[in-house]
């Protein structure tokens, strides 16, 4: 093999797989694969030293169209699959992808503990503030008074902050990005990946379908106008005041990652027969 050709730089093309994505044209989707292979490229990472972990939604078939290792899982199941997977295999970078759907509703436990636990996974998730692939639904980040024929006249409920339940949960990094900022974006899953423990990214990524309102978004963003922190009551008071649309990473802290206690084999086939009768 000729010394230069190996030695060159891997490109954010190598971690596209060949299947053609399905999302409907203009989806933010789009944009957050390409700051996924990116940010892989960025961290001279190898497809075969990648996972990435997924449950059920649009945002959730990222995994296919990576050449990395993928599962996508049942919905929102993602952070229990990929914490075990991260367990038995530390020397794999594991990623999860999610949406507002299956990551805050029927995942939202497994969200809390993923942070408390603080194992060194990079959570990112697409928050269109709907259900998208079920066509529609209010999701826990919906805005209470939007009106739509499966909630007329909005649901009145008082939206769930994911930030900031990250942060009172024990996430070591807490980030939010925006989708129309592919390079902005991988900038900052790099630096979660990069980060050791839990790093959690909020991606806000229009649903053009179903809420296509959100392509103002766009004019909505902008970088959050205070340097990251290390301090949890500092960045807590800063989350808990913006108005969703702050870009950048808003908390990096010092935890320790969780490192399973006790000397023995990890490797699933030993733990299996470890239950065999
Ligand atoms: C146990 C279970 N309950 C419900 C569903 C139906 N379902 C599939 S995806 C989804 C919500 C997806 O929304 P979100 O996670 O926000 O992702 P998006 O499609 O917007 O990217 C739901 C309710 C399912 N597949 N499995
Ligand atoms: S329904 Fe919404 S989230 Fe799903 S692919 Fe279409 S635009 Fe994207």
């Amino acid at each position: 093999m000729n010394i230069a050709a190996a030695a060159a730089p891997i490109t954010a093309q190598a971690f596209k797989s060949d299947y053609k994505p399905i999302w409907c044209p203009g989806c933010g989707d789009y944009s957050v694969l390409s700051s996924f292979t990116k940010a892989f490229a960025m961290l001279d990472l190898r497809p075969e030293n990648i996972a990435v972990v997924s449950g059920i939604g649009c945002s959730s078939r990222i995994p296919a169209y990576t050449t990395c290792y993928g599962f996508h899982g049942v919905h929102g199941r993602s952070l229990a699959a990929a914490t075990g997977l991260k367990i038995a295999r530390p020397d794999l970078t594991v990623l999860v992808a999610s949406g507002d759907g299956d990551g805050y509703s029927i995942g939202g436990n497994h969200f809390l503990h993923a942070c408390r636990r603080n194992v060194d996974l990079t959570y990112i998730v697409m928050d269109n503030h709907v259900y998208g692939m079920t066509k529609g639904q209010p999701s826990p980040t919906t805005e209470p008074d939007w009106d739509s024929k499966l909630s007329p006249g909005g649901t009145g409920l008082r939206t769930f902050h994911p930030l900031v339940i990250a942060l009172a949960a024990g996430a070591n990094f807490i980030a939010r990005a925006f989708s129309g900022d592919p390079n902005g974006t991988a900038d900052i899953i790099a630096q979660a990946i990069r980060t050791q423990g839990f790093s959690f990214v909020e991606i806000l990524s229009p649903c053009v379908t179903f809420r296509p309102e959100q392509r103002e978004w766009k004019t909505q963003v902008r970088p959050a106008p205070v340097a990251t922190t290390d301090d949890p009551a500092r960045a807590a008071r800063r989350i808990m005041t913006d108005d969703g649309f702050n870009i950048g990473v808003l908390y990096k802290g010092e935890r320790t990652p969780y490192q399973p206690i006790g000397k023995g084999s990890k490797r699933p086939a030993d733990l299996e027969a470890g239950f065999a009768i």
